[in-house]
């Protein structure tokens, strides 16, 4: 599999992403289905682009914005093997620890710039000694000293309730307890770091309801 890297994607690193077509877009269609649980609903979401394209791996996270959402942290290994890191993409909840286990037979020095973290672990081999903690809300863009294009994003988010799309630009909350949220959407391609889309909703067990929301990434950009 090639992973969708263009040059302009290393730009990005630096936070200088240009869009070679300022028509494009994101739209969000978000579908609220009926669910069996008063307590919670689910949430259905269609992520594509302006030509009606699905979008996958698109990170969709639901924050509520009346309490604090429960702590459900997870350890997560983001993998290096065929000088590629897998996955591409990773979604954390913000206080949760990553590895970064190396599983070529080359060595490899993961580093990022991100003010969301900035860190390095220097010429590895095998599972580094330390999960790195990743602690405060927003975008981690992952680079490798001696790979240039090797590239990875991680989304750290201040919610227990998140997701990617998969090839066909969905994703499902399965049971998100009734409460009103900022539903957040965020593309590695489409936008600049830390930038999301954004859109308010109230889950109530028993509710049906299509929202729609569209994206001017330029707007974004500018911000
Ligand atoms: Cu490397």
């Amino acid at each position: 599999m090639t992973l969708p890297i263009k040059k302009n994607l290393i730009q990005y690193k630096f936070g200088n992403l240009k869009l070679k077509n300022s028509n494009t877009g994101i739209i969000f269609f978000v579908l609220m289905t009926v669910c069996g649980f008063a307590s919670a609903g689910e949430l259905s979401v269609l992520v594509i682009d302006n030509l009606g394209q699905p979008l996958e791996n698109a990170v969709v996270y639901a924050e509520p914005t009346s309490k604090q959402p429960p702590n459900m942290l997870a350890t997560l290994a983001v993998e290096q093997k065929g000088k590629k890191f897998l996955p591409l993409i990773s979604v954390v909840q913000a206080g949760a620890r990553v590895t970064f286990p190396n599983n070529d037979t080359v060595r490899h020095h993961v580093y990022s710039f991100s003010p969301a973290k900035t860190f390095e672990l220097k010429l590895y081999s095998g599972v580094t000694a330390a999960p790195v903690l990743f602690d405060k809300e927003g975008t981690v863009v992952l680079g490798c000293n001696i790979h240039d294009k090797m590239i990875a994003f991680i989304q750290v988010v201040n919610t227990p309730y998140f997701g990617k799309t998969d090839a066909s630009g969905k994703f499902t909350f399965k049971d998100l307890p009734n409460a009103q949220y900022a539903l957040k959407i965020w593309h590695y391609a489409l936008v600049k770091e830390n930038v999301v889309a954004e859109q308010f909703l109230t889950i109530k067990g028993s509710d049906k309801q299509t929202v729609k929301l569209d994206i001017n990434p330029q707007a974004l950009i500018s911000k």
